[in-house]
Order: C-alpha cells, then sequence, then structure tokens
C-alpha cells in the first residue's frame, strides 16, 4: 500500500494527481501544517528537511516531489504519465521535470516563504518582489516553449503537465498570475477538465477559482 504524506495544495498536489491518474491504491496522510507537524519529531524521521511530500512504498520513504512523481511514472508504466526510458521523448520528459523542479517550485520557496532568504527582516518585501520578478520571466520562458501545444511533450499528456498545472495555481495570488499567459492558461484548463485531477482537488477540498 503507498502512502503520501499532504497537505492540501501543496507540492503533495503532483503526486496525489498522479495516483488518482493511475487509479492506485493509496492513502492520503495528512500532515497538519497549523500544528507544524511538518517539523515534528516523527515526520523529520520521514524526511529530515520537515518538507511536504513524502511517498512511503513498502520500506521505501521518499521526500522530494520530483522524485516521487518520476517514480510514480515508473512504478506504473501502464498508466503512460511518462514517454519510454532511452526515447528522445524521455529526454525531454526530464527535462522538463528538471526545469520545473529546479527553477519555477525552488523560485517560490523565495515567494512564500521571503523571511527565510533574510538576515534583516527589513528586506523581506523586496526579496518576495524580486522573486514574483524571476518567476514572471521563468513563467514566460515555459509559456513560450509550450507554444500553442496541446500538452508539455505535443500530443502526449504526461506527468509535467500535472507539474505545470501545479506551478501555475500557485501562482494564482501573485499581480502578474501565469494564468494571464494564454498558453499557461489553456493547459491549466485540460488540466483541470481531468476526472482524476478534479477528484484530486476535491478531496483536498480546493475550490473555484483553482487557478
Ligand atoms: N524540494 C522539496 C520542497 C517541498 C516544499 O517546499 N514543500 C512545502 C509545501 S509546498 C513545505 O513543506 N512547506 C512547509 C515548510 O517548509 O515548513 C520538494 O519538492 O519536495
Amino acid at each position: 500500500m503507498l502512502s503520501l504524506y499532504y497537505y492540501p495544495g501543496n507540492a503533495s498536489l503532483l503526486p496525489h494527481m498522479m495516483l488518482r491518474e493511475i487509479g492506485a491504491e493509496f492513502e492520503l496522510r495528512l500532515v497538519d501544517r497549523g500544528q507544524n507537524a511538518q517539523k515534528s519529531a516523527e515526520y523529520l524521521k520521514l524526511n529530515p528537511s520537515g518538507r511536504i511530500p513524502v511517498l512511503i512504498d513498502g520500506d521505501l520513504v521518499l521526500f522530494e516531489t520530483a522524485a516521487i512523481a518520476l517514480h510514480l511514472a515508473d512504478k506504473f508504466p501502464e498508466a503512460g504519465l511518462a514517454p519510454a526510458v532511452g526515447t528522445a521523448e524521455r529526454a525531454t520528459f526530464y527535462k522538463w521535470m528538471f526545469h520545473l523542479s529546479n527553477t519555477p517550485q525552488a523560485e517560490y520557496r523565495a515567494w512564500f516563504y521571503p523571511h527565510e532568504h533574510v538576515v534583516d527582516e527589513a528586506a523581506t518585501l523586496t526579496v518576495k518582489q524580486a522573486a514574483g520578478e524571476r518567476l514572471n520571466r521563468m513563467f514566460d520562458v515555459i509559456s513560450g516553449q509550450l507554444g500553442d501545444k496541446t500538452w508539455f511533450l505535443g500530443e502526449r499528456f504526461s506527468a509535467a503537465d500535472l507539474f505545470l498545472f501545479m506551478l501555475i495555481r500557485w501562482g494564482r495570488g501573485m499581480p502578474r498570475p501565469p494564468r494571464s499567459l494564454p498558453n499557461l492558461n489553456a493547459l491549466a484548463e485540460r488540466v483541470l477538465a481531468r476526472p482524476a485531477v478534479q477528484k484530486a482537488l476535491e478531496v483536498e477540498g480546493i475550490k473555484a477559482p483553482v487557478f
């Protein structure tokens, strides 16, 4: 049995949506951020960084969203959430999974947790604004690369689309939300229309407007 430690709308949403797409048997375990449970001694045994998500797969305890996503794609190849290993398409899939993980997802830490990036508290707002500007440029690049393609990989849907959807959603409160870029808005609408995604959002209590 797979267990996913999650908090509504957090990075756990990517593996949650994937598990619904796969149709796998799994359980959700809420990490109560209201109680700072991600920093509890019990949770730190699972992820010493105290961050969400964690996936438990038998004896395997896995943290890092992108690693969990790649593991799920590999464990359930019949779900087709990643192209075949060794193909150019798979390499392109890796490129986007790593890019999304290393670039906008990492940058969002500065947007959502600017206080972690300053010594002088007075600089917090500047750090947040600068992160917002960098995120805008990152989404410009992603939007340009996506173009008018249906999915990130062209005709085939993959976990990278779910990842991008989650990141578009996180920016809904930004002065220039990612959805204001037409290509990103169109992709997010297509992802949102998927029954598995609807189910994951419903279970997490995420209501419209989603992004
Ligand atoms: N690189 C990590 C980052 C995870 C992360 O930043 N998770 C956030 C929620 S989206 C979190 O746990 N925040 C609470 C905290 O940092 O205390 C991953 O992808 O798993």
